[in-house]
């Protein structure tokens, strides 16, 4: 399968993450990518470096002010003299106003995440951008061919939404994706999302609309991230009510009841005539990821895979999370050659 990946992703190179009360090195780091790059390779597959695409297609889902933010947060960051990376420390909470955007970035920086995890270091932007990119040149040649293809985005996209960053991601790849596809003429695009977490972000940008079904299957928000979005009664607003769908499961489900969960998804889909199938892969639904609690052990990626194909629509797979750098290669090209066989 042609794979889109920009080498630009690895710009982003945090030092911190914050886990667990303690400064830590990001599990979301660039060694990810290494690893599917090298099984990529050995699995046969060629691997594209994508198109500039610009922020035109980026500002078609998020708010330009937040665009701005995250462009030059770091710069600011650091003539406010602050020696860490950018982490906020403070949000518009229920008791705090709403309406104020404060000029300072520890202010900005508040209002525009979602989460304390993750730091805005040196190159973060660049590396959303390219991130994008690799989503957008992977659609796009779905769209002109007709042919699955898989954008390897670093750092993932799902958990971003229309303003705010957290949960590893900055740009919102998959809706930035599925939006292309509409604006390229396509009437409906189905957004699966099977990352261990919700897709947070792609729920909240499409929401309201019912050109973009978004069907999410993942932990619990009750008992694990993101918490306050994610639940099975969010089924969507105004003429998007019914399109979307969210499947939360506990902790240690069974790869079978997940996989009974996705026929359910994937049945949606089908009735609701979706021209484009985008697939945010996340493969943190592996059993040994560090930070997840799914039970996908290798070969259950070929099933899954496999199952993805015979829904028998143009797809896309964008890459979303999967902390398990050892094995994240092999799990992603499971995915990607059940998905061929
Ligand atoms: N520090 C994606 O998989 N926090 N994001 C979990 C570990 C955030 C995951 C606790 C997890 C975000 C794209
Ligand atoms: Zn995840």
């Amino acid at each position: 399968m042609l794979t889109f990946f920009s080498e630009d992703s690895r710009l982003r190179q945090a030092r911190t993450e914050l886990h667990d009360g303690a400064l830590v090195s990001p599990f979301e780091c660039p060694e990810r990518v290494d690893l599917v790059l090298e099984q990529l390779r050995q699995a046969g597959f060629e691997v594209r470096a994508p198109d500039a695409y610009g922020l035109e297609p980026v500002c078609a889902v998020h708010d330009t002010s937040y665009v701005s933010f995250l462009e030059t947060c770091w710069q600011a960051w650091q003539t406010a003299g602050h020696s860490g990376e950018a982490i906020p420390n403070i949000w518009p909470a229920r008791t705090l106003r709403q309406d104020k955007i404060p000029h300072s970035v520890s202010g900005q920086l508040g209002y525009y995440a979602l989460a304390a995890e993750t730091s805005i270091c040196e190159g973060t932007f660049e590396a959303a951008m390219a991130s994008k990119d690799a989503a957008l040149g992977a659609v796009e040649y779905t769209l002109a061919t007709g042919e699955p293809s898989f954008g390897l985005c670093r750092p993932p996209g799902h958990h971003a939404a229309f303003d705010q960053f957290g949960g590893y991601c900055f740009f919102n790849n998959a809706a930035i994706a599925a939006q292309h596809a509409l604006d390229a003429g396509r009437r409906r695009v189905a957004v699966l999302d099977v990352d261990f977490h919700h897709g947070n972000g792609t729920q909240q940008i499409f929401y309201a609309r019912n050109d973009v079904l978004f069907a999410s299957l993942h932990g619990d928000p009750d008992v694990t991230f993101p918490y306050y979005l994610g639940y099975a009664d969010e089924t969507g607003a105004g003429e998007g009510q019914g399109f979307n769908l969210n499947y939360p499961m506990a902790p240690g489900t069974s790869v079978a009841t997940w996989m009974k969960t996705l026929e359910q998804a994937l049945s949606a889909i089908k009735t609701h005539e979706c021209e484009l199938l985008i697939v945010s892969l996340g493969v943190d639904i592996f059993e040994g990821d560090p930070i997840s609690a799914f039970t996908f052990k290798r070969d259950d990626f070929i099933a899954l895979g496999k199952r993805l194909a015979e829904a028998g629509l143009p797809t896309t797979f964008l890459m979303e999370g999967g902390y398990a750098v050892e094995e994240i290669g092999v799990n992603v090209v499971n995915v990607l050659q059940g998905f061929e066989q």
